[in-house]
């Protein structure tokens, strides 16, 4: 249902940059709109609702009810939903009634959620058999209202009687999400790198090249030159110009651009950028930590918390959790022993833990560290044992191995015990059978947990991240090693028995989402490629060849954990091994970066993402950071600049060089990301909690705003604006373990390229 065209407003988009960043709110006269949706009835009654079991008749072009004997008024109800209103703004509500005899009947405004405050109007009416029209006027407070309001008429507790209402409407002034987009000079409000790709995007009409200058933070101007016309960007609909300010390459701490009378945000210039980026990246795997105790001393005071799921009341789990009740869209599993599954990570802000996605993001952690084995351009010794803020500092193993180890352990929990039936799968997921609110610790968490059926997915995921454990903790941990291995073959076999035991969507509506996937083509693929490149052993490469993925286009369009081929192609091209294409394996990575550069090239504000169908998917940004992992490993192949300078832009984007002038990752930039959707970094629901670690990047912009404050505000929203920093906005701002390891990946990468370029 579309009831306004476009609801977000973009103020920027029309605005001329001599004359400012924002109209004066409120300046001119509000404009009025029917915010009801088909008040007349002529064809259907819907978006109208009824309870008490009333079918609406709109056969007279009225919608008539027959209305029950019910005790209360509100137990007979016709109303619509999903209503919009401006604080302090005044709305006037008309409609038509007529009964078979007299009765009163209470028209009521409030918010949906009745908890959410008082009704805006609320009054009591007599209507009979002669058609009676009324109009009501009502002003809705000052303040934040709630998001989805609705318009009710109560009509019980007078025994039976029939009702007819017609030409409903609710007139007065749209509400309109107004997002604070700050200054139209669009930067990475946390720096650049000296020698690395400086550019930013300016929101302007100005249809001619435009003198911008680069000043520091004395004033003294460093650099300057004039703008670029972009013409309209796609991804936001606003006239955009660039500055390529790359030939400065000086360090400079507080400098900012000038176009005009309009200002940036605040920079830095300098070498050690991406330095704390690599390390803050990575804080946020040991807050989501499942089953121990958050210590205080390492990961800062504000993110102390009781151990989640260790069996300690309210909790309920995750020591000896059953399998899920027999559910028809599952065919009916279940089974009859329960598991231990304590410990990993939480997947997201749910208290969830997922074997698929787990699967990618342990991935990323245990990727990044291999990556500093075969790559030229590394620090060595940053991903050392002793860089991290981790339990297991000092252990003698690097502390992004021990990070991953946490969830690598739980995966393998996860994994059905010898003499069951489906022995040597994984279970799908572990989580509570139905959905919490926020905000809730997991220690707070009183919900029964269930393990899910077994898929062939998650059997995979298992078998790719234990084989690339294996080869990793071979000298680290020979016994762990070796337990991995048997952990993946068995997997592997496993899966190949059962090849297409899949997680149904329908699976994901309780308690838990579905991470349902019914391709594992490539699932099978990476989990080939990893135990290839583990034992070497022929059987592995013969599978891997002849996946029909081996040779297809896994790049263009970009990896995530539903899609996972890309990650078996990028390690066979870059861990050893005597793959006999492997020459070609090496270009086709090279051809995928290409192709994403040339794309990127397109893109006024330098995104590393343009999805052919213009639409932004849920967790954006991290399709953005999975596609510079594919440009950053051509790097790696090549040695090529190129692609170097394509990562650094594309982090660009994230930290602020976008339409809403947002930094996405919280704690880096002047206005980051902070209010993202979870159960415990949810300061904005009680400040006695914090907001998400350092260096935690938001899901960020998604066409298809599924959840109740982006659906409303962000109607219409072309993709860059699909975005809120909203707690409650769960489909644009959410937190992932698999986004954070994308950013992981790329920003250990960039804090390489940082130490070997300044
Ligand atoms: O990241 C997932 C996205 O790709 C899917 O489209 C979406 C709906 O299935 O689910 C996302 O994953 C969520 C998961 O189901 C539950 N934990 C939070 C995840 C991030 O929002």
């Amino acid at each position: 249902m579309v009831r306004n065209l476009r609801r977000i407003v973009a103020p920027l988009l029309a605005v001329a940059l001599s004359v400012g960043a924002l109209p004066a709110a409120g300046a001119a006269p509000l404009e009025q709109e029917e915010l009801l949706v088909n008040g007349t009835f002529d064809t259907e009654s819907r978006p109208w609702w009824t309870n008490a079991g009333m079918t609406p008749d709109v056969s007279t072009g009225e919608l008539c009810v027959d209305v029950p004997a019910v005790a209360n008024p509100w137990g007979a109800l016709v109303g619509q939903n999903d209503l919009a209103l401006r604080s302090g703004s005044e709305y006037t509500l008309t409609f038509t009634a007529r009964a078979d005899r007299a009765v009163t009947i209470r028209p009521v405004v409030q918010p949906a959620d009745a908890a959410a405050g008082k009704p805006y109007l609320s009054k009591s009416l007599t209507v009979g058999p002669a058609e009676t029209t009324t109009t009501y006027t009502f002003t809705t407070p000052e303040g934040d209202l709630p998001v989805s309001n609705q318009v009710t008429f109560q009509l019980g507790g007078q025994g039976l009687y029939g009702l007819c209402l017609d030409d409903i409407s609710l007139v007065g002034p749209p509400f309109e999400y107004v997002p604070d987009t700050g200054p139209v000079i669009k930067v990475n409000q946390a720096g650049y790198l000296p020698r690395g790709p400086k550019e930013a995007t300016v929101v302007t009409a100005a249809t001619t090249a435009q003198p911008w200058s680069l000043v520091s933070s004395t004033g003294k101007v460093l650099t300057h030159g004039r703008t670029k016309p972009r013409g309209t960007d796609a991804s936001s609909g606003a006239a955009v110009h660039t500055i390529n300010f790359t030939s400065y390459t000086r360090s400079a701490l507080g400098a900012h651009l000038v176009v005009g009378t309009e200002s940036s945000h605040p920079f830095d210039i300098t070498g050690d950028l991406y330095q704390d980026l690599r390390t803050d990246s990575m804080r946020f795997f040991y807050t989501n930590r499942s089953g121990t105790p958050i210590d205080g001393a390492i990961a800062g005071a504000e993110y102390a918390r009781p151990a989640g799921h260790v069996g300690v009341a309210p909790n309920q789990g995750d020591v000896a959790v059953p399998c899920q009740e027999p559910k028809p869209w599952m065919d009916s599993w279940t089974c009859d022993y329960t598991l231990d599954v304590t410990g990993g990570w939480y997947d997201a802000g749910d208290h969830g833990k997922y074997v698929v996605n787990g699967g990618i993001a342990t991935h990323q952690l245990l990727s990044t560290y291999e990556r500093t084995l075969y790559a030229d351009v590394v620090d060595e010794g940053a991903l050392a044992d002793s860089t991290l803020s981790v339990p297991e500092r000092g252990n003698g193993v690097p502390d992004i191995l021990d990070e991953a180890r946490w969830n690598l352990e739980f995966m393998l929990a996860m994994q059905v015990p010898d003499g069951e039936p489906l022995a040597g799968m994984a279970h799908h997921k572990v989580h509570d059978v139905s959905w919490t609110g926020l905000p809730l610790l997991p220690s707070a968490d009183p919900r029964a947990r269930a393990l899910h059926r077994p898929s062939t997915a998650a059997t995979l995921n298992l078998a790719a991240v234990a084989a690339t454990g294996a080869r990793l903790w071979e000298r680290l941990d020979p016994a762990f090693s070796a337990e991995l291995l048997r952990a993946s073959r068995t997997a592997y076999a496993a899966a190949v028995a059962h090849p297409a035991l899949f997680a149904p969507r329908a699976d994901g509506e309780s308690g838990g989402g579905p991470y349902n996937d019914d391709d594992v083509t490539d699932e099978f693929y990476w989990a080939a490629a990893e135990l290839y490149l583990t034992t070497g052993e022929a059987r592995f490469a013969r599978d891997l060849r002849a996946n029909p993925l081996h040779r297809a286009d896994v790049f263009s369009d970009g990896f995530y954990w539903g899609s996972v081929a890309a990650l078996g192609r990028l390690d066979l091209a870059t861990v050893p091994s005597r793959l006999a294409d492997r020459a070609w394996v090496r270009r086709s990575v090279v051809e995928g970066a290409d192709h994403l550069v040339a794309l990127q090239a397109r893109e006024a504000f330098g995104q590393t993402y343009t999805p052919a169908d213009g639409k932004y998917v849920w967790g954006s940004n991290s399709s953005m950071l999975n596609n510079q992992v594919i440009i950053a490993t051509a790097f790696d192949l090549t040695g090529s600049p190129v692609y170097a300078r394509s990562v650094l832009e594309g982090l660009d984007y994230l930290m602020g060089r976008n339409v809403l002038g947002k930094s996405y990752v919280t704690g880096y930039g002047t206005d980051d990301a902070r209010n993202q959707h979870s159960r415990w970094y949810a300061r904005s629901l009680n400040p006695a909690l914090p907001n998400p670690p350092r260096g935690t990047v938001a899901g960020g912009p998604n066409s298809s705003i599924q959840d109740p404050v982006a659906g409303v505000w962000l109607e219409g929203c072309l993709p860059q604006w699909c975005y809120v920093d909203d707690i409650r906005a769960w489909s644009v701002n959410e937190i992932t373990i698999n986004w954070n390891s994308s950013l992981a990946w790329v920003a250990s990468f960039a804090a390489d390229l940082g130490s070997h370029s300044s």
